[in-house]
């Protein structure tokens, strides 16, 4: 018999609401939850694939273990626990906690107390080497934040402004940054009241469609755009005086900094035309309200903190800012009340504190530690070198930079063990794979959705106090052994004998707790209780209008900085640096193109290939192109060429595609395999992050190197013959 049931998807980040049908303890088939107030009955091609993922035969049900031979055969997860257990303990009495690192990928973070008991893990080992994709994703964010400070109570709601500024990313697409909850609703309803959209990117993107103002420009040059932006707001007299007066410092430095950033020089520099950047300023700065939002594109282009800030300087500039006295959008539900204050946070420390790497002067930052410089921490032989990594909800050779030297640090580890639903590229490297419960098997609540207020300064997590929880929908596999992650660094800790901090509390390491019991402690602080949220299978939306931005504190000098001194010597930087035409000139060699990153709709980052439904979507990642670049090299749809960074070089299958700039090459990442596999790319595309090197033009706080807008030259080459 068939019954329904209400869920949240974990396909990717966005938590969309389903309509789950279930039968015989199995998932048939998944909808978008209209009932969702959140969501509106949204869902995507992947996430409708859901079932598909639960049940494919590539599913792990069983943990495995690399034998002898290099084959992988089951194990049974208490004898794999066991087994982990032993040789961590011998890794750590030999080396130190230094030798035991962990990287926790984007699923780490979905699973609400994957996170915490990991990072309890590693408390408990007194290991500092944690890493997250976060510092090759958008490290930028909270390095400009902890630079230029942040507003306590946070900026104005997407659904009130009258304009949107959106730099290098692309929600309709992405899900990510603003609006990230059924976009596509909410960027047409904000149309309709008649709010404008501005758009930066060199894509004529889903967004930049229907931008009123799309400039499209030459990767990596933002800080360009947007100090050119800054400075036309000033000429105008644009900027929110009375706010500046009471709110910020840095004024006079932004201004002689941005001086030169002449429409001109920002037109020369970066290809936008000088009069639609002064129109994009206008219409930016004469709203009442509206916000920038920074996303994946510049933060990997180099510079990416400096673009970030110049999007906070932006917004300060404006004062688009929580003043006293307004509702404030989202108090939180499942975590303590947000009660927000009209004022700037005393600035926390960026770069320079906490674990030192060994690698490039790179500290501990306000972004965490560099992921980029795992391998070489990996590699490097000597004091402190990392012996074991466990990677949870990751994929470090399909997503890291520099695949080839990631590659190499896979075979230097004593000790290799990843979490993962499926033999990933990672997991045929590792030597042992954990097999998790998928989604739709374990509770799951909304609190990631707050807790992205925090994380991110701009926009971004839930716009109003919404939230949902619901317990398993379906029980896993008949005759799989899984483990929720969880359980496996309870398990180890157990055998470890060490005690777990989960989120503060003290965890009983003799009568283990349920995953329910865990988000207890998890919201014991909550706003609202969360035997309350689960009253509304739907999830719900609870609001409380009398919750307001607090005054500014009486002693408060706290102000924000838009004219801080490393960013104003970045700005200075610039200049210096000589104008590029096409893929610029380095280290003696000509490049023709720039290589952008982007997101394709069928596929998230490296997850959803082997799904059949979405293997049309996603086979590979072409190489997307200007059909002039295309036919200037005699070249069509579906011609395989070699793409060249001045670092390496992958195969590609190039695409026509007239919404990209010339000049421009747009390919997703996440693709491909170890090099033994190239010549299998048009069934698995390639990597990307091939052609990045870690310890060139790289960003020396965040460690984060050029991962978009790469220098590179295309090459036509014969079709391989024995593509197996
Ligand atoms: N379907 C799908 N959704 C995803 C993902 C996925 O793989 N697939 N990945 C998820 C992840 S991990 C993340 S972090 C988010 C990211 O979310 P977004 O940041 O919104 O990512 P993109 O959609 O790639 O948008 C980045 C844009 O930057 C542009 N760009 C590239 N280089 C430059 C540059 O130098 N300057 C400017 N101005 N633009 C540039 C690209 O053309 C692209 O349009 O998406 C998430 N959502
Ligand atoms: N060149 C280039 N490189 C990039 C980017 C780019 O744009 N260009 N983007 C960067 C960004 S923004 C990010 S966030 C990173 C992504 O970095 P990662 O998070 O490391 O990569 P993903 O591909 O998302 O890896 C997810 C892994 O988790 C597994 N998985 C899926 N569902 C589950 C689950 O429920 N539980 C568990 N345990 N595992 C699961 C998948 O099979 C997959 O192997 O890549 C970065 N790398
Ligand atoms: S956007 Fe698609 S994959 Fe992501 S949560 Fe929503 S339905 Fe799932
Ligand atoms: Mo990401």
């Amino acid at each position: 018999m068939s019954e329904t049931r209400y869920a949240m998807c974990r396909f990717c980040h966005a938590f969309c609401g389903l309509k789950v049908e279930v039968e015989n303890d199995r998932i048939t088939k998944v909808i978008g939850d209209k009932h969702n107030p959140m969501y509106f009955g949204y869902s995507c091609i992947k996430g409708r694939q859901l079932p598909a993922q639960h049940y494919i035969p590539e599913r792990l049900t069983h943990s495995v273990k690399r034998q002898d031979s290099g084959e992988f055969a089951k194990i049974a997860s208490e004898s794999l626990m066991d087994e982990v257990a032993n040789r961590l303990t011998s890794i750590l009495d030999q080396h130190g906690p230094r030798a035991v690192a962990m990287y926790s990928g984007t699923f780490s973070h979905l699973y609400p107390t994957s996170g915490p008991m990991s990072m309890a893990f590693m408390e408990a080992i007194e290991s500092p080497m944690r890493f997250s994709s976060g510092t090759i994703d958008q490290p930028g964010k909270s390095m400009s934040m902890a630079l230029h400070g942040r507003w306590n109570a946070g900026p104005r709601p997407f659904a009130e402004a009258d304009v949107w500024m959106f730099v290098g990313t692309n929600p309709l697409v992405s899900m990510w940054g603003t609006p990230q909850y059924s976009p596509a609703k909410r960027m047409l309803d904000a149309r309709k009241r008649g709010m404008k959209t501005i758009v930066i990117d060199p894509r004529r993107t889903e967004c930049a469609e229907k931008a009123d103002v799309f400039l499209q420009c030459k990767p990596g040059e933002d800080p360009t755009i947007l100090a050119g932006i800054a400075r036309a707001i000033i000429k105008e007299g644009l900027q929110d005086t009375a706010f500046i007066r009471e709110n910020v410092e840095g004024f006079d430095a932004l201004r002689d900094s941005i001086e030169p950033y002449t429409p001109d020089y920002v037109q020369r520099r970066a290809g936008v035309p000088g009069e639609m950047l002064i129109e994009a300023a206008h219409l930016f700065a004469s709203a009442a309200s509206g916000d920038v939002t920074v996303g994946t594109g510049p933060n990997m282009s180099p510079r990416g903190t400096l673009t970030e800030y110049m999007g906070l300087v932006i917004a300060s500039l404006c004062g688009r800012w929580m003043r006293e006295g307004e509702k404030m959008p989202n108090p939180f539900v499942l975590m303590p009340e947000r009660r927000g204050k009209a004022q700037c946070e005393p600035k926390p420390p960026t770069w320079g504190f906490g674990e030192k790497l060994r690698v490039r002067n790179l500290t501990n930052s306000a972004a965490g530690l560099s992921t980029a410089a795992l391998a070489d921490e990996i590699l490097m032989e000597g004091e402190g070198q990392v012996k074991a990594l466990i990677s949870v909800g990751g994929n470090p050779m399909a997503v890291w930079p520099d695949q080839l030297k990631t590659y190499e640090a896979m075979k230097k580890l004593n000790l290799n063990i990843t979490l993962d639903i499926v033999m990933s590229a990672t997991a045929k490297q590792a030597d042992y794979v954990v097999a998790p419960k998928l989604s739709l098997e374990q509770p799951s609540m909304t609190i990631l959705h707050e807790a992205l207020w925090i994380m991110n300064g701009a926009s971004a997590g839930y716009p109003e106090p919404f939230a949902q929880y619901h317990p398993a929908i379906v029980p896993p596999p008949k005759g799989s052994d899984l483990l929720e992650e969880w359980e496996f660094f309870y398990g180890l800790a157990q055998r470890m004998r060490l005690s777990l901090k989960f989120a503060g509390a003290s965890l009983d390491m003799e009568n283990k707790p349920s995953m329910d019991d865990l988000f207890e402690i998890l919201t014991r602080d909550s706003r609202v209780p969360l035997s309350e949220v689960k009253k509304y299978p739907h999830g719900h939306i609870f609001d409380d209008p009398s919750i307001k931005v607090l005054s500014k504190d009486a002693g408060c000098s706290e102000r924000l900085d838009i004219g801080n001194s490393f960013m104003m010597d970045e700005l200075h930087a610039v200049q210096t640096e000589a104008l590029v035409s096409g893929g610029g000139y380095r280290e003696g060699e000509e490049f023709s193109h720039r290589l952008v990153s982007r997101r394709m709709h069928g596929v998230y980052n490296s997850v959803g290939r082997d799904i059949p439904a979405l293997k049309r979507n996603g086979l590979y990642n072409p190489a997307y192109m200007n059909p002039a670049d295309l036919r200037a090299r005699n070249l069509s749809s579906g011609d395989m060429v070699e793409i060249v960074s001045d670092h390496s070089s992958i195969l590609g299958i190039v695409e026509e595609a007239a919404d990209v700039l010339e000049g421009v090459v747009s390919m997703a990442h996440g693709f491909g395999d170890a090099p033994e596999f190239d010549m299998q790319v048009r069934h698995i595309g390639s990597n990307t992050g091939r052609l990045t090197s870690v310890d060139k033009d790289f960003d020396p706080h965040t460690g984060i190197p050029m991962m978009s807008a790469i220098p590179v030259n295309i090459r036509p080459v014969e079709e391989p013959v024995a593509e197996s």
